[in-house]
């Protein structure tokens, strides 16, 4: 049975307002993620303390939405597990999560119900498909807003675990500009691999198997700069080094990111460019010739764009006629020509893939330059344009056991992998990756600015790890590594021209991705992000039970 709570029945106060009666305790645990081309995961061993790739906005912003009045704590699985005792401490367990750690999520309700405690469950996955969580017992779909005062009045009146699965839907969603900070004081940011900072939600496209604009809206909503580098402020005297902008698309409201870009200028100079940026945007941004520069000037040094399949003709169909803009080739050379390294995803089991669609994905890798070019094949997410047209025409299959895939795709969908398994095996050989590193470092590295006083940031403690890094490096690459060719060969070119950090880099990167590669074309891991086939182990204490 289920309650739906979706409309206004009596004035709301706003979420930023709201006084309970009672006190509570929230405990907000973030599941982990499954292992992936965007987790470097690998790259981790050789990083000493870190353990995650970045820390996770949405469910810190909700811990810094909750009543002063209630006791709240954290726990990222992705650092470490939460604790039976923790379990007992709280009142409620508030989580979050993508539909890929839905098994992770599914865990962590079996391990609350064991413990008695009822369990309320946002973020996108939820938001998207509600249906996924029949077990949950406070479900929050939408961004944060109405819904979410629904919830706390709920939980303020009872932490019992309710009779039946209570939804609540945001429809007025809490103004951007009304964002506090996430809740960075619960986390230690030199854990995570990447700081992050959201400026803008939603995107003004319409890509047929995309559900941001659906989640989140096609039209931009924005926080103010002063919010931007206050939280900027936070995560670099937390440690941070790099910071990435999660916004669905930098430059979907062009003139707002153009606003903004001399506030962080400013602040990089206030800051000697200790922090290194990166954002996620459209290919499109190649026309916005003044962004590029602003961007170069605030130490943007990475993008990633969605470019999904360099066939014109497939861009059309996918609706993603925004990379058809100029030649995408010439678009990407141009990035680079900021500083901006490009990384890129690419969609495999498009209608109008062809035998040869992946000669043409080698060649595109090769001719671009991209390094880092995570290719997936094609899902179909719930309330997406992509999701309705292959529903109509009797082409989803559910998530049927063995497959990674819910669309009957035009061709065998064992091609279909098996083409997949070509690509990445071929873009990820050592050879072929560092040779497009090597593209970047002469074409795209000389290009970026950097600190005018780089020994300031030679403190002892910097050098001392930087000096554990490489030993590692060293150790796990260049000795035991079975591509050390290829490693020394850039890191000795790289130290004759002190270039130290790019040896650094290149080396973390490419390790997590030729890893990666190597289990996915043994068929360890999953041909899409989305995919419903488990391939890790449930947790010890849940097997033992089962
Ligand atoms: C950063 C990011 C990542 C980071 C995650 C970092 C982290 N620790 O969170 C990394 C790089 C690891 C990542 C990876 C992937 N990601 Co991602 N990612 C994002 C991105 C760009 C931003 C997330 C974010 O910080 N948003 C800002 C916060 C404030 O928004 P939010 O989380 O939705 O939270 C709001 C509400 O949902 C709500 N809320 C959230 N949690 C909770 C909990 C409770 C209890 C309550 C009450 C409310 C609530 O309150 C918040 C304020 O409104 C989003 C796009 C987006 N717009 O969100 C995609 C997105 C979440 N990712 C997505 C996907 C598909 C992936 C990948 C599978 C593939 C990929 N694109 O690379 C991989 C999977 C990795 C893995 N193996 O598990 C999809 C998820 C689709 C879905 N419906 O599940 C999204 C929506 C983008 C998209 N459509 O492609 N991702
Ligand atoms: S441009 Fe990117 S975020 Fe926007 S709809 Fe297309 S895929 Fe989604």
């Amino acid at each position: 049975m289920v309650e739906s709570v979706t409309t206004v029945a009596a004035p709301l106060p706003s979420l930023r307002q709201f006084v309970p009666r009672n006190r509570r305790r929230i405990l907000l645990v973030f599941p982990r993620y499954s292992h992936s081309f965007g987790t470097f995961n690998h790259a981790f061993p050789l990083m000493g303390n870190v353990k995650a790739f970045m820390p996770p906005q949405g469910i810190l912003l909700v811990a810094a939405l909750m009543p002063k009045e209630w006791e709240v704590k954290f726990v990222d699985e992705n650092i470490r597990a939460v604790t039976p005792k923790e379990l007992a401490w709280a009142d409620v367990l508030f989580t979050s999560g993508m539909h890929i750690q839905r098994d992770k999520i599914h865990d962590l309700v079996e391990r609350a119900h064991r413990a008695g405690k009822p369990v309320a469950l946002g973020g996108p996955s939820v938001s998207a498909a509600p249906e996924y969580y029949p077990t949950v017992d406070y479900l929050h779909c939408g961004e944060a807003g109405d819904g979410t005062v629904r919830l706390l009045q709920a939980l303020d009146e009872s932490v019992e675990l309710p009779a039946a699965q209570v939804v609540f839907r945001t429809v007025d969603r809490l103004p951007m500009a009304d964002f506090p900070s996430p809740a960075y004081h619960l986390i230690d940011v030199r854990l995570y691999l990447l700081g992050s900072v959201q400026f803008s939600s939603g995107c003004p496209y319409t890509c047929e198997f995309c559900d941001i604009p659906g989640l989140y809206g096609r039209n931009p909503r924005l926080k103010t700069p002063q919010q931007i580098l206050s939280e900027l402020d936070a995560l670099a005297d937390g440690g941070a080094v790099s910071v990435y902008f999660v916004d669905d698309n930098f430059i979907g409201n062009p003139k707002a990111a153009q606003e903004l870009l001399p506030h962080l200028i400013a602040w990089q100079k206030k800051r000697d460019y200790q922090v290194r940026l990166a954002c996620e945007a459209t290919l499109n941004m190649a026309g916005h010739t003044k962004i590029l520069e602003l961007m170069r000037e605030a130490f943007f040094v990475s993008v990633f764009c969605g470019i999904e399949t360099p066939e014109p003709e497939a861009l059309r169909f996918i609706k993603k006629g925004q990379n058809l803009r100029s030649p995408i080739l010439e678009a990407v050379h141009k990035l680079n020509s900021y500083g901006l390294e490009v990384a890129s995803g690419i969609i495999m089991g498009l209608d109008t893939d062809t035998p040869k669609t992946p000669q043409a994905l080698i060649d595109f890798a090769e001719l671009s330059g991209i390094p880092i070019m995570t290719v997936n094949i094609l899902y179909a997410l719930p309330h997406t344009p992509l999701y309705d047209r292959l529903q109509k025409a009797g082409r989803l299959l559910g998530d049927a056991a063995g497959r990674d895939s819910n669309i009957e795709f035009l061709r065998p969908y064992e091609d279909v992998v098996t083409d997949w398994r070509r690509v990445i095996g071929h873009i990820f050989s050592p050879e072929q990756l560092y040779a497009r590193y090597q593209y970047n470092i002469e074409h795209t590295y000389p290009h970026r600015l950097g600190p005018a006083k780089p020994w300031k940031q030679a403190t002892p403690k910097n050098l001392l790890r930087a000096l554990s890094i490489l030993r590692r490096i060293v150790w796990r690459v260049g000795i035991r590594g079975n591509y050390r060719r290829q490693f020394w060969k850039m890191a000795i070119a790289q130290a004759r021209q002190g270039n130290i950090e790019n040896i650094f880099q290149v080396a973390m990167v490419a390790h997590h991705l030729i890893t990666y590669a190597q289990e996915c074309v043994s068929g360890a891991m999953q041909s899409s992000n989305y995919s419903a086939r488990r391939v890790e182990p449930r947790p010890a204490e849940l097997q033992q039970a089962a």
